[in-house]
């Protein structure tokens, strides 16, 4: 038996998963450790979850003479980037404001289905407005391409393309669109988010070719079987590269977007913007706006334009 003593060298690892107050570390020798935090856990994250998938720590190893690894975290090392977003302050008995989804991500996989549930563009917005204000690399996929028509699924999503993100359309269940996306995945750490029931899991399990995650039925009428993930994990894929599944939110809230700095993440507003007729305008109802005449013009996409308006109107105005 490996036995570990508190005097051989501290390691290092990376968390891969998390359920409720212990996690997964596996080291940089690829020692698997059951981890816990202590009120002595050091942290360099300001106001946001402790420990999250993708994290890195530094262990203190517990001697507990079985075959089982355990370890304290004392030290979570500062992200290089994150996936967060704002607490819903109504179900939040945790005093963070900013929850982390995911830690130490190169790319953001945004997944939405084409049907059941529907196309959903206004949660793509809120996502892209984060990745551009995190500077983080994104990729769309519609999943479920065999439920809805492809025609007017491309449609929905043309003025993603046209603004340079790259998209997309894959059916889990069909093994259609895998190959793409799996390149797109190789070599980088990946976090796959959107709405419970896109098949974000079965997506997965399709890249692994076995049934690596559970996935789950869903019952669209009554929202039974939603939220089959329930903790983030992080994976190895078999063609190189690491994704996190993280469980389907109900809402992305953005922590740190004000009602000021919306305009910058909507990208193809910048241009624009310099002929505005206030410095300061805020393109919601002042005159002279070239937003707007943009819009009007075809030149900006409406429904691109009714997101900003939706969540500008949903920043509080004071923050
Ligand atoms: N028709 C069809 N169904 C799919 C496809 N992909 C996934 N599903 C089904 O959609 C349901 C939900 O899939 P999951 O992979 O569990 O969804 P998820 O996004 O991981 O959901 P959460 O874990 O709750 O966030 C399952 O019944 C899947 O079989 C697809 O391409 N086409
Ligand atoms: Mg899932
Ligand atoms: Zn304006």
């Amino acid at each position: 038996m490996n036995m570990k003593s508190q005097h051989e060298p501290v390691p290092g690892g990376l968390v891969t998963e998390v359920s409720g107050a212990s996690y997964i570390v596996i080291a940089d020798d690829g020692t698997e450790f059951r981890a816990r935090t202590f009120p002595g856990t050091k942290a360099d994250n300001g106001d946001t979850s402790l420990v999250v998938v993708g994290d890195r720590v530094e262990l203190k190893l517990i001697e507990t003479g079985t075959e089982l690894f355990e370890a304290v975290i004392t030290f979570v090392h500062p992200r290089r980037s994150a996936l967060t977003r704002k607490r819903d302050v109504r179900r939040n008995r945790s005093k963070e404001k900013t929850q982390v989804i995911a830690a130490n991500i190169d790319q953001l996989v945004v997944v939405v289905s084409a049907y059941e549930p529907l196309l959903n563009t206004r949660l793509i917005d809120r996502y892209l407005v984060f990745a551009e204000s995190e500077k983080l690399e994104t990729i769309i996929v519609v999943n479920k391409m065999d439920l809805e028509d492809s025609t007017e699924t491309s449609e929905l999503m043309k003025p993603y393309k046209a603004l340079g993100y790259t998209v997309f359309y894959t059916s889990a269940e069909k093994k259609r669109g895998m190959k793409s996306l799996k390149k797109a995945l190789a070599g980088k750490l990946s976090a796959f988010s959107g709405h419970s029931g896109v098949g974000k899991s079965t997506l997965i399990n399709q890249l692994f070719g076995y049934e690596r995650l559970k996935t789950g039925e869903t019952n669209w009428k009554t929202g039974k079987g939603l939220h089959t993930t329930s903790n983030s994990v992080m994976l190895l894929l078999p063609g190189g590269g690491y994704i996190i599944d993280t469980p389907g939110i109900r809402e992305f809230n953005l922590a740190d977007i004000t009602r000021e700095n919306l305009r910058f993440y909507f990208k193809e507003f910048l241009a624009f913007m310099p002929e505005c007729a206030f410095s300061s305008c805020t393109h919601t109802v002042e005159p002279e706006c070239a937003i707007l005449g943009a819009v009007e013009s075809g030149r900006i996409d409406s429904d691109r334009y009714e997101s900003y308006l939706a969540i500008y109107e949903s920043i509080d105005r004071d923050s």
